[in-house]
């Protein structure tokens, strides 16, 4: 990692907001972008505003770029094709739109969690993966750990890092990383295609039952991507449509009623009383979703105990550190 890393600090680049010639603006301190970051001047901005990071790697060497503090419309309007899933009975209303506005900007790491860093965690950690993809699988997103792990996993990146704390995102924080300022059903528009993302690219974006599956491109291949294979979204962040759902740190519930404010969901298990297992928020699709469910506003819950499923991993947030 250490000649990685040297490369990356070599090939850092500087970018200055603010024109010094301008006159009426300060000219403000340079934010520097690491080679590897993409950004958006929003994210920019908003880092120049904190004097802070726009983008950092950590010691295990998790990248991270900060995620301004906005208002934006979480959930989708009842006009967006395959908002119900193909679950109807089960996935119905729960996409009710609502202004979200998080009050704090905070850092998203750029990819889903990989086996590499996770292995560092947990390296009795038993997970499968087919033949093909044993020589780059350390670049693979970490898969098969239940949400309490995934969580403790956070605690200990957190320990390897005196800077800095980690966790799981709240549902919010991560609709709000995924749609990078769009409003359109995939951060990259009205529609998704094979080219953009991993999942059952089968079945076409909105789906038309009259037409037959689309012809395999080659044989399937069921499995995940290494990690940042397609373009990243706006604001940087790679496979937040696809490849593997990702834990969030909410339990399920349909959205409560008006706007909110840094909302983290039920404070306990809102089925419990029911005596049915609680459940957990994950976003994003995996590699075998049809394309309705990697759509930003699309909710998915898993008991938390689900350890067993290979789509789906994780990915951490950071806060900004206080000042
Ligand atoms: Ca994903």
């Amino acid at each position: 990692m250490g000649i990685v890393k040297r490369a990356s600090i070599a090939l850092v680049l500087l970018a200055f907001l603010g024109v010094a010639a301008c006159g009426k603006d300060e000219p403000g301190p340079a934010v520097e972008i690491p080679s590897w970051a993409k950004v958006a001047p929003e994210q920019i901005a908003e880092a120049k505003k904190h004097g802070a990071a726009v983008a950092f790697e950590n010691d295990l060497g998790m990248r991270f770029v900060l995620i301004p503090a906005e208002t934006f419309t979480m959930g989708s309007p009842s006009t967006e094709a395959g908002r119900e899933g193909p679950f109807p009975e089960r996935e119905s209303s729960n996409e009710t739109p609502h202004r979200v506005t998080l009050s704090r900007a905070f850092y998203v790491q750029i990819n889903e969690a990989t086996v590499g860093t996770f292995a560092k965690f947990a390296p009795q950690h038993r997970y499968a993966y087919p033949a093909d993809v044993t020589n780059e699988v350390l670049e693979h997103p970490i898969s098969q750990v239940d949400w309490a792990t995934a969580r403790s996993f956070a605690a200990w990146v957190g320990t390897q890092d005196a800077k800095r704390t980690y966790r799981l995102p709240t549902e919010a924080e991560w609709e709000y990383a995924c749609r990078a300022g769009t409003a359109t059903p995939f951060s990259f528009g009205a529609t998704i295609s094979a080219a953009k993302a991993a999942y059952e690219d089968q079945y076409s974006y909105p789906h038309d039952e009259s037409q037959p599956p689309l012809p395999l491109d080659g044989p399937r291949r069921p499995w995940t991507k290494r990690v940042r294979s397609y373009e990243p979204n706006p604001w940087g962040l790679y496979d937040m449509h696809g490849n593997v759902w990702e834990w969030c740190a909410d339990w399920y519930q349909r959205y409560p009623p008006g706007p909110a404010t840094d909302p983290t969901g039920p404070p306990t298990d809102p089925w419990a009383s029911r005596q049915r297992p609680g459940l957990r928020i994950t976003r994003g699709g995996g590699y075998g979703s049809h394309p309705e469910m990697l759509r930003s506003a699309y909710r998915k819950h898993w008991h938390p105990k689900v350890a067993g499923s290979t789509d789906v991993g994780f990915r951490l947030v950071s806060p900004l550190p206080e000042k």
